[in-house]
């Protein structure tokens, strides 16, 4: 039996339900998931600023699942907050929705769309498509206008645009795989691919079933060179919790 720690890395407890459901899908039998969220950070992750708040939370999190003795860890925000330092802190797999999605993608299709949530956050998914070396598979980047937490009102308005962007990208791209660029919209990934006909992938599905391939080969992160643990010096206090 193994066991995934799936982080949201904001404080939505809507949102931490959502990722939990699409990660207990995707999980084998043998695994169990454990689905958390920063016990302080920002309700939603739309920017920078949000960003750089959200990875000390994701931080807290790796070491309490390490603790714990958790096979992985997936950070199942679509800007992979604080990724590589995780790593860092981890030493099982650690995986972010938006690197999982994009390898995915690249496996089943030459180009891919992104559907993501408001217009500010795109420069975050081009920023990680230039860093992970996708920028020439992504042929265009689509927002529904709409902010993240909007995924959890019940309106099923924010769900209804995702849907018109996934089919204005299968129409206007010439892609041949779409990514959903928000941990919120993990739960809509299966019945998007059915009725587009190709390839609409969730993150934290696909990083689950990462983490499950990388622990059965025997791979944790690796300690040797600028992933192993960070170097022990003396914290100041805010941050003791961390070392
Ligand atoms: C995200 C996400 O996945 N979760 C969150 O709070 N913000 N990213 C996004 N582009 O909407």
């Amino acid at each position: 039996m193994s066991l995934i720690q799936v982080i949201n890395p904001n404080t939505s407890q809507a949102m931490t339900e959502t990722i939990g459901a699409a990660a207990r899908a995707a999980a084998s039998p043998g695994t169990d998931i454990i689905a958390v969220s920063p016990s302080q950070g920002v309700p939603s992750i739309e920017g920078h600023f949000d960003e750089a708040i959200a990875a000390i939370g994701v931080l807290e999190q790796v070491k309490r699942g390490r603790e714990q003795g958790v096979s992985g860890h997936v950070i199942a925000c679509f800007g992979d907050p604080g990724l590589l330092a995780a790593r860092e802190l981890a030493t099982g797999p650690v995986i972010g929705i938006a690197e999982a999605a994009m390898h995915t993608a690249t496996l089943v299709a030459t180009r891919f769309s992104i559907v993501t949530t408001l217009p500010r956050t795109l420069i975050i998914a081009r920023h990680l498509l230039q860093q992970y070396g996708f920028t020439h598979h992504c042929a265009a980047l689509h927002a529904i206008d709409l902010p993240v937490l909007a995924l959890e009102d019940g309106s099923g308005l924010a769900q209804e645009k995702v849907r018109e962007q996934c089919l204005q990208a299968k129409l206007q791209d010439g892609s041949g795989a779409i990514v959903l660029g928000c941990g919120g919209m993990a739960t809509l990934a299966r019945e998007l691919t059915q009725e587009l006909g190709m390839p609409v992938i969730d993150g934290v599905s696909a990083a689950v079933k990462m983490v499950e391939a990388l622990v059965a080969l025997g791979f944790g992160t690796s300690k040797h060179g600028d992933l192993a643990r960070p170097i022990a010096k003396p914290l100041s206090e805010a941050f003791q919790h961390l070392n």
